[in-house]
């Protein structure tokens, strides 16, 4: 009996069902994983089966007693994709995918978050490993040297894949097309747990970059086709109005429509932006139900939508791995048909998402990232330079332009965790006992005092009143994971509904000469940014492939695709698959319209994907005029003192881009 106990095969299964115990304690406390009905039940609990019996089975054909160890690193290895999953998740609200590893650069830079993420319960999600240290220490004494027989691990094998037929033959009964569908990756943990998810992801990303070799140009008509159809023509009365005026638009980090107009212990929290929705002497019109429409590139899937009107990717970050295709960016076009200089403006360094690589292939001419800012200890706070000193030493850059210029600044104070000092918080935290939630509208009214400044400086430098000014919240800044605290913020339920129609990003802009509209109803999404500011400023969408319609024009599209494959019309929100009436919040049974506007939606997504991935653009001609960005023309940071707008030959010298400029 004793021998049996202490056998390796023994040691084998206390692995996997601690392994397997483990996995499914995570699912239930750390993921949201939103189980609808039995089926969804039975498979999170069983899924990890199939992955234990297969991952620690293959440690079974090692000699003698190397089998414990085997056990024991595969163990680890899969304990450390699962903890790294819980500590992504708790910041991102998802899983990570292999493109989002590739981004270490960012990772790096997410210190700060990572810390805040991590709590010291973890450790109790190491200690399997632990005891099965403990246990290999204690009998591998009594293990025979030689190498289990063969059938042990063959038998271990087929009873793996039964069970992962079996949870795979459930999962797509109760789900048709799950692997198909790469909208949503918490279907496929759900159903299949964390560990296929990954290899899954795996063989996802291999086939992407097949995509790329295999697209030829025919498959272009196919998008073009789409994106024509879709296309709204201007508004008479505003085409060209801002034609070679200059344009700022201005990123609001994690700024979401909530907050206009929301009182915190009596107090407007956002004074200034409020004023400019509410008071009409300032010509803005406001968009309030405007969606993000952003995953797991937020930032950067902000920038590539309202830049290119392409949607991102439903994973990772297209700024990463698309980061050398051909693009037919707002910048370049602008550039190329009005002399526009581009410059974007961010205090972090230039390398975060990849965006030196990026910009080149939109052809911004300058890229202001940290190396020109003062960056001293002061200055900074959480990812970078804040939004103050950013906006304060943005001025001579700005006005050192030439015009018309297009400029994208883009903010970062208000960024999770929401830090600031108590010197500069100027409005008490929120009482919800959820440190971000309570923090973030203190990090909003600091982004709205140095938002405040910056007008008067434009105003003061003779910039205010001949540009266009557009303002929009890039994504959300509370995660669902804050569900119960949002839902006393804004007293009531934050049910699934509820959630979708919190990811709302407000919209305004001012266009010189022109009266405001005030608050308009509009839906529609940031993909709808590119082809609006090309039409004031003159030049008509149609010629491109774009994504969104001009939010200005009657023909506007007002059905606004989320990058999951929800989605929201100004009558119904259809979330995870279920359609909601807009006004009571309460299930409908969908229409034969709705569901082929569902339809629509996914295939709008499906061909914004295969004109990434496929890499498309690089056989398209818009027009006559068109000539495609030469990415070598461009090079940023100021390491070197050298002001690099778009380069002269002779000044093209390598450069360290890793040594950035910090004032001592
Ligand atoms: C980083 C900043 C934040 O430079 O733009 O990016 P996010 O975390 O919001 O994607
Ligand atoms: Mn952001």
């Amino acid at each position: 009996m004793k021998k049996i106990l202490t056998s390796k095969m023994s040691f084998f299964f206390v692995a996997v069902i601690l392994l397997w115990l483990k996995s499914y304690l995570i699912y239930v406390t750390e993921f949201n994983l939103d189980i609808k009905n039995g089926t969804q039940e039975f498979l999170l609990f069983f899924n990890p089966l199939s992955s234990a019996l297969l991952f620690l089975g293959i440690a079974l054909f090692a000699k003698g007693k190397r089998v414990g160890l085997w056990i024991i690193i595969i163990d680890a290895l899969m304990s450390f994709l699962i903890y790294a999953n819980v500590v992504f998740y708790r910041f991102n609200n998802d899983y990570i995918t292999l493109p989002t590893l590739s981004q270490t650069d960012n990772f790096g830079s997410l210190g700060g978050s990572i810390a805040s993420l991590v709590q010291w319960t973890d450790i109790f999600y190491g200690l399997d490993v632990l005891i099965l240290i403990g246990l290999f220490i204690w009998f591998k004494k009594d293990w025979s040297t030689t190498r289990i027989q063969r059938r042990k691990p063959i038998l271990v094998f087929i009873v793996g894949l039964i069970a992962f037929s079996l949870n795979l033959g459930l999962a797509e009964a109760d789900r048709p097309d799950l692997l198909k569908r790469t909208f949503d990756r918490n279907y496929i943990v759900k159903y299949l747990g964390i560990y296929n998810f990954a290899v899954y992801d795996a063989i996802q990303n291999v086939k992407t970059s097949s995509q790329r070799v295999l697209a030829d140009s025919d498959d272009i008509t196919e998008v073009e086709n789409y994106t024509k159809n879709k296309y709204a023509e201007p508004n008479p009365e505003l085409f060209g109005v801002a034609e070679g005026k200059n344009i700022i638009k201005i990123h609001l980090e994690s700024f979401q429509t909530f907050l206009i107009n929301y009182e915190l212990h009596g107090e407007e929290v956002t004074p200034f932006l409020n004023s400019l929705v509410n008071d009409p002497e300032q010509d803005f019109t406001y968009f309030d139900n405007i969606f993000h429409q952003t995953e797991q590139g937020k930032t950067a899937d902000a920038e590539l939508i309202t830049d290119n009107s392409v949607y991102g990717l439903p994973q990772g970050s297209a700024f990463v791995t698309r980061g050398t295709n051909t693009y037919q960016s707002l910048p370049a076009i602008i550039n190329q048909q009005q002399g526009y200089t581009s410059a974007n403006f961010h205090g972090d360094y230039k390398s975060f998402w990849n965006r030196d690589e990026i910009y080149k292939q939109f052809g911004i001419d300058v890229y202001f990232d940290a190396s020109y800012y003062d960056m001293s200890e002061d200055n900074i706070i959480n990812y970078g330079l804040k939004d103050k000193p950013f906006f304060e030493q943005s001025m001579p850059m700005l006005e050192s332009l030439d015009e018309p210029f297009y400029a994208h600044m883009m903010t970062l104070t208000h960024h999770h965790p929401y830090i600031i000092s108590e010197e500069e918080a100027t409005i008490a935290p929120a009482e919800t006992g959820d440190k971000s939630v309570d923090t973030y509208f203190q990090t909003a009214r600091y982004l709205d005092e140095a938002l405040e400044q910056f007008f008067t400086d434009l105003k003061e430098a003779g910039l205010y009143d001949d540009s266009v000014i557009l303002l929009y919240g890039d994504h959300y800044g509370i995660s669902k994971n804050h569900n119960r605290a949002m839902g006393e913020i804004i007293g009531e339920e934050i049910t699934p509904f509820k959630n979708a129609q919190l990811q709302r990003v407000p919209v305004m802009v001012k266009v010189p000469g022109v009266d405001g509209k005030g608050t308009v109803h509009k839906y529609g999404g940031l993909i709808d940014i590119m082809p609006t500011l090309l039409h004031l400023v003159g030049i008509d969408a149609q010629d491109y492939i774009l994504f969104g319609t001009d939010l200005f024009s009657d023909n506007h599209k007002e059905f606004v695709p989320f990058r999951n494959g929800d989605f929201i019309t100004p009558e119904y929100s259809v979330v995870s698959g279920t359609f909601y009436d807009n006004e009571t919040g309460e299930e409908i049974k969908p229409t034969e319209d709705m569901l082929k506007m569902k339809e629509e939606v996914l295939r709008e997504l499906e061909l914004s994907d295969k004109l990434l991935n496929g890499d498309l653009l690089r056989f398209y001609t818009p027009n006559e005029e068109w000539t495609p960005v030469d990415p070598s023309q461009y090079r940023y940071g100021n390491e070197t003192g050298i002001v690099p707008f778009k380069v002269e030959e002779e000044i093209l010298k390598p450069i360290d881009i890793r040594e950035p400029f910090i004032e001592k």
